[in-house]
């Protein structure tokens, strides 16, 4: 679309969710508003930003009822690296033309969704996310700012209608209202970018999930579309590394294996103890005798203070609901 500009209704209503201080700890929000709206802090000369939308896979583990689901966009490869290589062969076509041009992928701050949204892509849910008619909003998202001056497309007006189902799924009451979320109260802000404890009046609504979540998308309607065929989200595949872990496993890794069993993945970001946190709550809500050992040795021993007391309030939990 004609890029030329700057994001001015979205950037007001940006500044406002980060005035209301919905974004947490995530200070990289609140440092980078600026260029979140004007895409010329990023390349000067810009006059078109292009959209690039993948799907990720939709496939489920077939691995029985061992507790700890990961969200989808996160069960194979990092969409930061594969995005990242498709939007930079865009982004070298354009120079081979004489145009400037620079790729991101959440690797710069873009207000990606909004871009989305007036690029024609797809157009903001209530539940906030970029929905692509016919796909849904199993999607990721990447840019390309270039000089190149690019026919635009046009938006694609709201859908949403009178529908709410995708507030009344989310588990941790993280809507303030449509379109609308508080980042503190969302499982996959608590999950992923909060490093601290999980406040505890939210950890029984993390329930089963150990990183993300996909409640408000698997709730929409527009999401109800067939999967695409697996060859199709080929780099997104279920990891094998991961189908074969749980919670447990998350609870039991050392930094060197942690490393290991998340390496080009997105779930490094939390961290080992961030994860090994994450496992301990989804032990605590699973409600197994089983798994009281390895959350004593939690307990007891994990190095991080975060997983300790993470596993001792999984062990009361455990405790008031077994007896
Ligand atoms: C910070 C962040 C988060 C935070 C905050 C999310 C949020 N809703 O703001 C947390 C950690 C919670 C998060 C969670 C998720 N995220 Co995230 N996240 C980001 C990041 C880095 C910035 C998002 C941002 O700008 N937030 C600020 C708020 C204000 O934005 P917003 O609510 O999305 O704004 C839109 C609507 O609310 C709407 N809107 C509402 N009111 C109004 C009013 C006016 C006047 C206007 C004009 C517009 C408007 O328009 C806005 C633009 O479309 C982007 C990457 C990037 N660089 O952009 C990825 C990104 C948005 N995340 C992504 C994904 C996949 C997710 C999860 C699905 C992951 C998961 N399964 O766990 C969840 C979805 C949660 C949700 N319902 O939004 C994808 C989006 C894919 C999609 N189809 O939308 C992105 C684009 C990453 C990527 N490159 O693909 N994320
Ligand atoms: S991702 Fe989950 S917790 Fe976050 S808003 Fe959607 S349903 Fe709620
Ligand atoms: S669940 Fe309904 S309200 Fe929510 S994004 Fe989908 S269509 Fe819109």
């Amino acid at each position: 679309m004609d890029g030329a500009g700057v994001l001015a209704p979205e950037g007001r209503w940006l500044a406002s969710w980060v005035a209301a201080g919905r974004h947490g700890t995530m200070e990289y929000m609140a440092r980078t508003l600026d260029a979140r709206v004007d895409p010329r802090k990023l390349l000067s000369g810009v006059a078109s930003v292009i959209v690039l939308a993948a799907e990720h896979t939709r496939q489920d583990p077939r691995r029985g009822p061992a507790p700890g689901s990961i969200a989808r966009y996160a069960r194979g490869r990092d969409y930061h690296n594969v995005l990242g290589k498709r939007a930079r062969v865009v982004a070298r076509l354009l120079r081979s033309r004489g145009h400037e041009a620079r790729s991101t992928v959440d690797s710069a701050p873009m207000f990606e969704r909004a871009w989305a949204g007036r690029s024609g892509v797809g157009f903001s849910g209530k539940n906030c996310c970029t929905i692509v008619p016919g796909l849904g909003s199993h999607v990721l998202l990447a840019t390309v700012l270039t000089s190149a001056r690019l026919e635009p497309d046009a938006p694609i007006p709201p859908r949403c209608g009178s529908c709410r189902a995708c507030l009344d799924a989310c588990p941790t009451g993280a809507f303030a209202g449509p379109f609308e979320l508080d980042a503190r109260r969302c499982v996959s802000y608590l999950t992923i970018e909060n490093r601290g404890p999980i406040p505890e009046p939210l950890r029984e609504g993390i329930g089963d999930r150990l990183f993300g979540c996909d409640e408000c998308q698997e709730a929409c309607p527009f999401c109800r579309t067939a999967p695409p065929p697996e060859g199709a989200t080929a780099p997104f595949a279920l990891d094998r590394r991961w189908v074969e872990s749980d919670a447990t496993t998350f609870l039991r890794l050392d930094d060197a294996s942690f490393a290991e069993l998340t390496r080009a993945t997105p779930l490094r970001r939390p961290g080992r103890s961030g994860m090994a946190r994450n496992a301990a709550i989804v032990l605590g809500n699973a409600g197994s005798a089983v798994h009281v050992p390895v959350l004593a040795e939690a307990a007891r021993s994990d190095p991080s203070p975060v997983v300790r007391e993470a596993a001792a309030w999984a062990l009361r939990r455990l405790r008031d609901r077994l007896g």
